[in-house]
């Protein structure tokens, strides 16, 4: 049957976009795929916002109206354009450093997380620091205080330069060491090969990381594993329908801005599972029809920073182009949230409790 996609905000998309939901169960065959035009999309799901990022999100728009405009956040909360060009619109002002908030002022640390060196700076200028860190990232700032002060060395499996990887690393510095990619774990050398546990970021591609597991392991067998997935539920989620739905796709649509991680490596998993063509846009009007031409099937899907207009913004673009039959693949529900920070729900409370 088709049905109207309804936007997260509860608008229905254009009217020429046809879409029906399903879950996977192997390849989508041509007849059941490929009705009225021979042209569709798969869509996958999930797809878009995790609970990490609907909470910083939160975080700033919850701040901006209990405090009032400005507040200050320390780099991008979450990385994405349009998310960062909607909060300034409502009165956030994004900074690099905490240099660059006024003394006494309330600041927001990024859903990527801080080293501890960020916290002590604010309490030196008397900012009011509102730390929206994702849950799951500081997990991982957990993990490697603990080993740390077991004396391991830590392996952290991350990009080089994330925002991520310095606020982990900063937990620990004397303990860690980054690998930067399968190549890079043969160039480790640690204090006590028995004594050496691997930490990642939370936004890898998940089958590289096995690799440059592997690699450190034939070097390393001793190598302990974290307690816990360090790669996060929304990160695997995401890659794991992607390469689902890439084998049947001509090209991979993924809405993500450039300085996302786990964006990025959608596009990187789509095409390693098959997809012809791989393209990251930020917004629709960035579709090159170029792209489309001679395709049949279109994958679309998002990143964990990315807000679900911008993707019926792309199906809407797609259905004017024929694109119009949508089938959304699903491989797994999610239903994660999380709340506020602690901080935050304490003023929400006292304002609350002043209003009567
Ligand atoms: C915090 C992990 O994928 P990225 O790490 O570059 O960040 P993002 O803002 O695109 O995605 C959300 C996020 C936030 C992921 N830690
Ligand atoms: Fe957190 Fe993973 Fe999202 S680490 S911010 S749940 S992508």
């Amino acid at each position: 049957m088709w049905v109207r996609p309804r936007t997260a905000a509860g608008a229905t998309v254009a009217a020429d976009v046809r879409f029906r939901a399903g879950t996977y169960d192997g390849r989508v065959t041509q007849d059941e795929a490929t009705p009225r035009t021979g042209k569709r999309v798969l869509l996958a799901k999930p797809r878009g916002y995790c609970a990490g990022v609907d909470r910083a999100v939160q975080t700033v728009q919850e701040a901006l109206k209990l405090y009032g405009a400005p507040i200050y956040v320390r780099k991008q909360i979450v990385h994405n354009k349009h998310v960062v060009q909607t909060l300034e619109a409502q009165g956030a002002i994004f900074v690099e450093e905490n240099e660059e908030v006024p003394a006494g002022a309330t600041v927001i640390f990024s859903a990527h997380g801080v080293a501890p060196e960020v916290y002590e700076q604010a309490k030196a200028r008397s900012l009011k620091a509102i730390d929206a860190t994702c849950p799951l990232v500081t997990k991982v700032h957990h993990e490697a205080k603990r080993f740390a002060a077991e004396d391991y060395d830590i392996l952290l499996i991350g990009h080089e330069g994330h925002e991520e990887v310095i606020g982990t690393s900063g937990e620990a510095p004397e303990h860690i060491q980054l690998v930067d990619g399968p190549d890079a774990a043969d160039q480790i050398t640690v204090r006590d090969p028995n004594k050496v546990v691997w930490l990642s970021q939370t936004t890898l591609s998940v089958d590289e990381t096995l690799e440059t597991v592997a690699r450190l392991k034939k070097r390393l067998p001793m190598l302990q594993s974290p307690p816990s997935d360090d790669i996060c539920y929304a990160t695997s989620n995401r890659q794991h329908v992607v390469k689902q739905i890439a084998p049947d796709c001509d090209v991979v649509i993924v809405v993500g801005s450039r300085n996302s991680s786990n964006s990025v490596r959608l596009v990187e998993v789509a095409l390693d599972a098959g997809a012809r063509a791989g393209h990251l846009i930020d917004f629709a009007h960035e579709i090159d029809d170029a792209w489309l031409a001679g395709a049949r099937t279109v994958g679309v899907t998002s990143g964990a920073s990315v807000p679900e207009d911008l993707v019926q913004d792309v199906l809407a673009y797609l259905a004017a182009r024929g694109f119009g039959d949508v089938e959304e693949i699903t491989t797994a529900n999610e239903r994660l949230t999380f709340s506020l920070p602690q901080e935050l729900k304490r003023d929400m409370r006292a304002a609350a409790a002043a209003r009567g």
